[in-house]
């Protein structure tokens, strides 16, 4: 039975080459619990643009009132594939109901209210968001704000 008794330095030998393994699988272990800690996800950060709702008023020589409302800045540009946030404020007119024409992308800017937009555009050209209630100078638009993506 001389076979199955291994010499001291077989045993140290073996044991060390476990406790490399065990090493290595911690590391590999603390290695992606570093990766979910850093998660892009989670830990990325994503730019913010600021816009308002803005309105023109006056009145014509024969008492006429003239008013039209504009998304201020009317352009923005970002990046192919950037995370944006765009945060409207709604300063004048009651509600602004939009859509960024070729995406689903749709909601409401109320007066004193932020709105959030989260935006991100895989392909490259302009979109534009469009007030449905002010799109054109009938309406007291155009309030239509163009997003350049390039
Ligand atoms: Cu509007």
């Amino acid at each position: 039975m001389k076979f199955f008794v291994f010499k001291k330095e077989t045993f140290i030998f073996f044991l060390a080459v476990g406790i490399m393994l065990v090493a290595i699988s911690a590391w590999f272990a603390l290695k992606a619990g570093d990766t979910a800690v850093f998660n892009p996800q989670s830990e990325e950060k994503i730019r913010e643009i600021h816009m308002v709702t803005a309105e023109f008023k006056t009145t014509q020589k024969n008492g006429k009132q003239l008013e039209a409302y504009r998304w201020d800045p009317g352009t923005i540009s970002i990046e192919k594939g950037e995370k944006v946030h765009l945060y409207i404020n709604g300063i004048n007119g009651e509600k602004h109901p939009f859509y960024i024409e070729g995406t689903n992308i749709k909601g409401t800017v109320n007066k004193g209210e932020e709105t959030m937009v989260p935006l991100q555009f895989d392909k490259e050209g302009t979109y534009r968001l469009i007030c449905e209630a002010h799109s054109n100078r009938d309406h007291n638009g155009p309030m239509i704000a163009y997003i350049v993506v390039d």
